[in-house]
């Protein structure tokens, strides 16, 4: 890959050491020095992953003078944003590291004067798998954000051992294969053992007073367990923030070992001991049922707990006040995992800290604010309680006094409604008793948001309905973004480099500039240069197709692409409608003048949801039959491509001609995907779901394919009772394709293969394809047909590129820094210079 953009510098770099210094020959000197002293090696014997880690290593020496002068500003009484997420889903970070320091260029010379590839190389770095999807993936979007504006912040998450399985197709079903990215060692993380905290868990509270005859509880736990945070610097766009995201990692206490094995107990010492460890091991899928995971309330409560230690540790270490928390701390609740921490800084307050309990809840919930991700009941999480009980006893009590004093309130204001009070209390009694997370962070919060307008009006209307009349001044929605560097300057250089050309390189850090590009889309040369680019980048991904999966798809075609975790409510099986669909129209009439498509899909499944893992399997499936159907051929492929991850979503955002975005309305609470897909120019087919809404609203209804039911319409057919067979025995061409999955076709005669996918959609259908079949069948003909005026297409591409200024990150960051957490950006001067400086 060429560099998206020229080399650029802040002036302060420029000490020619080989740690820091930016010449061809330091830079060549620096790797030959890593591969020896840090790697061991003779360029002899090296292999291209030792090359890799010198070139990490010679990329990371380049950070640190950044972080560490940034972390230095921090200790002089500035507001951090402490960003709590279970999953941070950052990516490879050698390139990305290489574009925000603007070196790009400088390190591919002095790589490729080394006799090395520098592509080859990068395709060496594992990426750090430590998310599921959206969630992890828009926290690191967050991080480059909060870097690049230079407002202060630390993301805390959990360093896991093994991240998201990566994922095989065998026999057209997706087997799932342990992570083990850090078997190599990872460049990019410095670990801090001396910073670690204790955690408890389990035991019981003991209550007593204390030596001024205060009443006092404390907690008398039956296990501690140590944290490690390990660190990794996250550098800013061409600024000198480099702020940390801080994961933390479980190891047996010592001393615990110890008592056991002096007592001859060696087996109980390395038992404890891997006990502990386990904590951190593995990244728990979504989709998954998970109340009774034991080890997830522990590895939520375990990096909350070690997050806000942590946060305590810097407070006092600076001699300010430990009442002035929320002032110094504004802590963002990343879904309900972290959401234990509202119990948790009560009792550090309160039991740890001797703060009484007023004064500790009005810190507490000046410090929280909740983002909710999911409008899906399934989805929200709870604690048996006589588990929660047990590893958190201290809590639970907690948790009951929060509740008793909301719940007299709520009482006040609503005398005698016994239905609020059930549903607002923290604790579920409808049945067997649970925590309800989401109630306790809305609860310690001060602030309440969704991730897309829509979303945001469906939770005040449905699931957070109760708290929004009960608190209207804490909700606010923030509408999600992507990062335009990962996303398009990393990921499309061909594209950068056009863009940078006609309008400056401003755009990187404004994307609002891209609407300059508006008028260009009426200048014929530059669509020619725009497509020229298209093609380009789709005959790479060809290319990787061939080589990963020997299939052979035309660039010409047009590229229709569907990548996300796989779920029901995503509807990757609509679109298997549509191939199908599109599949029988060809065999009906050979002559057909259709315009040739690829489909491509990608995702993986919860390696527990059936019904998702059968959806991969019904793709590979009809791929197997129409990529060997000589009837078809050159005029449709079907492509699964294995293991999506964010490398892969690099590959394959900026090849796309049409991006599905084609979840049941009311359903997708934002999307990201769809903001990476259009940012590159892709047309959107999609629902109005999520922010489809505002995506459409932005590049214009005529550039946008819009079809299906609306959220109004999906809750009215389903209370006026919906009957999917109904649309099944009306619609012959709907019928011929469900006909011809039910018949074996696709699954060499087996009539039973596919028989719980199809019995679903004909008599249950909970996510109404079938009602929006037709619609998108429609749709997509109507795409068809756009793809063919290349010219009208390709203003259209332009145009949405142009207006999608809003889905910029950056934006979404500035949204919260304002509305929410109250900071300002801080700019770091690189005071201190590295010991081999001036
Ligand atoms: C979730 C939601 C998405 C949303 C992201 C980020 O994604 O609609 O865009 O969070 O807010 F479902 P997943 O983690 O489910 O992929």
């Amino acid at each position: 890959m060429n560099a998206p953009l020229e080399d650029s510098l802040t002036p302060q770099i420029r000490v020619e050491d080989d740690r820091t210094g930016l010449s061809i020959t330091t830079l060549r000197s620096a790797l030959a020095d890593n591969l020896f002293y840090i790697q061991g090696k003779f360029p002899g014997t090296a292999t291209k992953n030792d090359y890799y880690m010198a070139l990490a290593y010679t990329v990371r020496d380049r950070l640190l003078q950044r972080w560490l002068n940034t972390t230095q500003t921090y200790r002089k009484n500035v507001k951090v944003v402490c960003y709590l997420s279970a999953e941070f889903l950052i990516g490879p970070q050698l390139v990305n590291n290489l574009i925000n320091l603007g070196i790009y260029a400088k390190i591919r010379q002095a790589v490729e004067e080394s006799g090395l590839s520098l592509q080859e190389l990068i395709e060496q770095e594992e990426e750090p798998g430590l998310g599921n999807g959206g969630l992890g993936r828009l926290a690191a979007c967050y991080l480059d954000s909060l870097s690049t504006l230079e407002i202060p912040a630390i993301g805390y998450g959990i360093r896991y051992e093994f991240g998201i399985f990566d994922q095989e197709i065998r026999d057209g079903w997706q087997v799932e294969i342990t992570d083990k990215w850090l078997q190599y060692g990872n460049p990019w993380e410095i670990a801090r053992p001396e910073e670690y905290v204790e955690v408890k868990f389990g035991g019981r509270s003991e209550h007593y007073y204390d030596e001024k005859g205060n009443y006092r509880v404390r907690w008398i736990p039956d296990r501690v367990v140590k944290g490690v945070p390990y660190d990794t610097p996250i550098l800013g766009y061409q600024v000198n923030t480099a702020n940390t995201l801080r994961l933390w990692k479980a190891e047996a206490i010592e001393s615990f070992d110890f008592q056991a094995f002096n007592i001859g107990d060696y087996y109980g010492a390395v038992d404890a001991k891997i006990v502990s460890e386990n904590l951190t091991k593995i990244l728990y899928p979504n989709d998954e049922v998970i109340q009774g995971k034991e080890l997830r309330l522990q590895q939520q409560y375990f990096f909350v707990s070690c997050a806000l230690q942590d946060m305590i540790r810097l407070l006092l270490s600076t001699e300010v006040s430990l009442e002035t928390f929320h002032q110094q701390f504004a802590v963002q609740l990343n879904d309900t995992h972290p959401a234990i921490g509202v119990a948790e800084l009560m009792r550090l307050l309160v039991d740890e800290h001797r703060i009484d309990w007023d004064k500790a809840w009005h810190i507490t919930q000046n410090t929280f604010a909740f983002t909710n991700h999911t409008l899906l009941p399934e989805a929200l999480e709870k604690w048996p309680i006589e588990l929660f009980g047990r590893l958190l006893p201290r809590h639970l009590e907690i948790i009951y006094e929060i509740n008793q004093r909301f719940l007299d309130r709520v009482r006040m204001k609503y005398p005698r409604d016994l239905g609020k009070l059930s549903r607002l209390s923290l604790i579920d009694e409808s049945g067997e008793r649970y925590v309800r997370m989401a109630n306790l962070a809305c609860v310690g919060s001060h602030a309440i948001n969704g991730v897309a307008e829509l979303h945001t009006e469906l939770l005040k209307k449905t699931v957070l309905k109760d708290f929004y009349e009960f608190f209207p001044e804490k909700f606010a929605n923030v509408t999600n973004g992507v990062t335009p560097r990962r996303w398009m300057v990393l990921s499309n250089p061909r594209l950068t480099r056009l863009i940078t050309e006609k309008i400056g390189d401003r755009w990187i850090t404004h994307l609002d500039d891209l609407r300059k590009l508006e008028t260009l889309a009426d200048d014929a040369s530059f669509r020619q240069q725009w497509r020229q680019i298209k093609q380009e980048t789709k005959g790479d991904l060809a290319a990787y197709i061939r080589k990963k999966l020997d299939i052979i798809v035309d660039p010409k075609s047009l590229f229709d692409i569907q990548v996300k975790r796989i779920h029901e409510y995503k509807r990757q099986h609509l679109n298997v409608l549509h191939v199908i669909t599109f599949y029988n129209r060809l065999k009906h009439d050979r002559d057909l003048d259709i315009t040739p498509r690829t489909f491509i899909f990608g995702g993986k499944a919860a390696p527990g949801y059936f019904m998702a893992k059968l959806i991969i399997k019904l793709i590979v499936s009809v791929a197997n039959i129409v990529n060997n159907d000589p009837d078809v051929r050159d005029r449709m492929k079907v492509v699964f491509i294995p293991d999506f991850n964010v490398t892969l979503g690099q590959r394959i955002y900026p090849a796309a001609d049409l991006s599905e975005q084609i979840s049941t309305a009311g359903k997708e609470a934002s999307g990201t995907g769809n903001m990476k897909f259009a940012l590159n120019g892709a047309l959107t087919i999609g629902t109005l779901d999520g922010a489809n809404v505002e995506i459409r609203e932005e590049v214009g209804a005529e550039n946008f394919f819009l079809f299906g039911l609306t959220t109004e319409e999906v809750y009215g057919l389903k209370a006026r009772g919906y009957r999917p067979f109904d649309y099944y025995n009306q619609n012959a061409e709907l019928k011929a394709v469900i006909d011809l999955i039910s018949s074996g076709f696709f699954s060499h005669g087996d009539v039973d293969l596919f028989k719980p996918l199809i019995d679903n959609l004909l008599y249950r259908d909970d996510y109404m394809l079938l009602a929006d079949y037709q619609s998108y069948i429609d749709t997509q003909e109507k795409v068809s047909q756009a793809y063919r005026d290349r010219e009208n297409w390709t203003r259209m591409s332009i145009l949405n590129v142009a207006r999608m200024g809003k889905f910029s990150s950056d934006r979404s960051i500035r949204e919260y820094a304002q509305k929410i957490w109250k900071v300002e950006p801080v700019p770091v001067e690189l005071l201190q210079l590295c010991p081999g400086g001036q």
